[in-house]
């Protein structure tokens, strides 16, 4: 039985490689920090598993990381841990750096010197393409990022890079550009939007404020992305690959999208909040996944629609049933 070491397994990336891993027959161990309101609702589903386990740890602490490492003996690490709001960075930028770049510089010493057999993923991000006009963007496109989480993430992508040609670790950079589910975190724009109307459908909020609706996102659906990080994993060589739909929408156009599923009228409900731009924006991304398709054989299997329906319905039937529960508590 092969074992994994996922870093990050309570967000949403890490509690879907988790499920895909458990399925092929993986023992998965998921690096959780402290915090002091739970954080593992993405992966309670899975805690009954007997192949898989929670470990304490945290990014900045390399004496948790070696001991796990020692423990363990993974043969497939992914680093998916970070603080991975790009407007949040500019307000944290040292924390951002701090389990971004050090963090993950501290993970690849301690495979170094504990388990170099050992082959690493590495989160790599479209971000850091920053404000490039230049699409679409590839494996070889310059990279200008645009805020201190790019920036904090190329540091890992150029390091993880170093790291396999001077030690020969095998660490496969995935540069993946947005991709999202329905268990996406509740201030990314995508699930804001697709939360806040089912809300709005049920009659429990009124507004949704949103910030700059012109910037351009390739989305995918991260269960996707996720059977990528691992295809790179199963290659002989370690690489770089960009994973992406190749197609790019506005932040308007998934607005739009959803509320015409919702039967809802924009004009009526949103509003623009000018605190929710950011000092640097990435006005375009749209990604070339011609690499991975060829050498991976990898292909995104839901694109844009597809995406907008199955976050809404989703967030449709947990704002009903939690409504439903609330209702139920009050009238007992
Ligand atoms: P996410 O939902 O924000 O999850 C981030 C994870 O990192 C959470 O489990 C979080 O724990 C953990 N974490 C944060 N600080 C930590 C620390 N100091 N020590 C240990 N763990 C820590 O992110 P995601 O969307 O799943 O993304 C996964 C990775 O891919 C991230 O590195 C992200 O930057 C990168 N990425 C994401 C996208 C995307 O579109 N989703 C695209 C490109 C790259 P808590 O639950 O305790 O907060
Ligand atoms: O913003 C605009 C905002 O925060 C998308 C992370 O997973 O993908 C993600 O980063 C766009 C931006 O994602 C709101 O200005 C408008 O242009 O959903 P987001 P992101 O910044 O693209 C990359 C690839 C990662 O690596 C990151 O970890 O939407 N926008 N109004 C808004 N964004 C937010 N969050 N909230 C708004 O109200």
């Amino acid at each position: 039985m092969k074992t994994a070491f996922i870093t990050g397994i309570t967000g949403m990336d890490g509690s879907h490689l988790a499920d895909f891993l458990l399925n092929k027959g993986y023992k998965v161990i998921g690096l959780r920090r402290r915090t002091s309101t739970f954080n593992t609702e993405r992966v309670e589903h899975i805690y009954n598993n007997p192949n898989f386990i929670m470990e304490w740890g945290n990014m900045t602490d390399s004496h948790s990381l070696w001991k796990l490492l020692t423990k363990y003996k993974p043969d497939e690490i992914y680093n998916l841990a970070a603080q991975s709001h790009v407007k949040v960075s500019f307000d944290v930028p040292e924390e951002t750096l701090d389990v971004v770049s050090k963090g993950t510089l501290k993970l690849f010493n301690v495979v170094k010197e504990v388990c170099p057999e050992a082959r690493v993923y590495q989160a790599s991000s479209s971000e850091m393409y920053g404000d490039n006009p230049t699409v679409p963007q590839n494996e070889e496109t310059r990279m200008t990022p645009a805020s201190p989480y790019a920036c904090a993430k190329l540091f890992g992508h150029n390091i993880a890079r170093n790291y396999r040609e001077a030690y020969g670790l095998h660490i496969s950079c995935g540069i993946l550009f947005n991709h999202e589910s329905e268990r996406r975190g509740e201030t990314f724009v995508t699930r804001k939007i697709t939360q806040a109307a089912a809300r709005i459908k049920l009659g429990q909020q009124d507004k949704l404020y949103l910030g700059n609706l012109d910037a351009k996102r390739d989305w995918g659906y991260s269960p996707d992305y996720c059977e990528g990080m691992w295809l790179m994993l199963q290659q002989d060589k370690p690489d770089d690959f960009v994973l992406a739909t190749g197609e790019t929408h506005t932040v308007k156009e998934f607005l739009h999208e959803t509320f015409s599923l919702a039967g809802l009228n924009v004009e009526k409900h949103v509003v623009i909040d000018p605190n929710l731009y950011r000092p640097h924006e990435v006005p375009l991304l749209l990604g070339d996944p011609s690499k991975a398709k060829k050498i991976l054989e990898w292909e995104p299997r839901v694109k844009f629609k597809e995406l907008v329906k199955i976050m809404y319905n989703h967030d449709l039937k947990e704002q009903t049933e939690l409504h439903a529960r609330i209702v139920e508590r009050i009238t007992r």
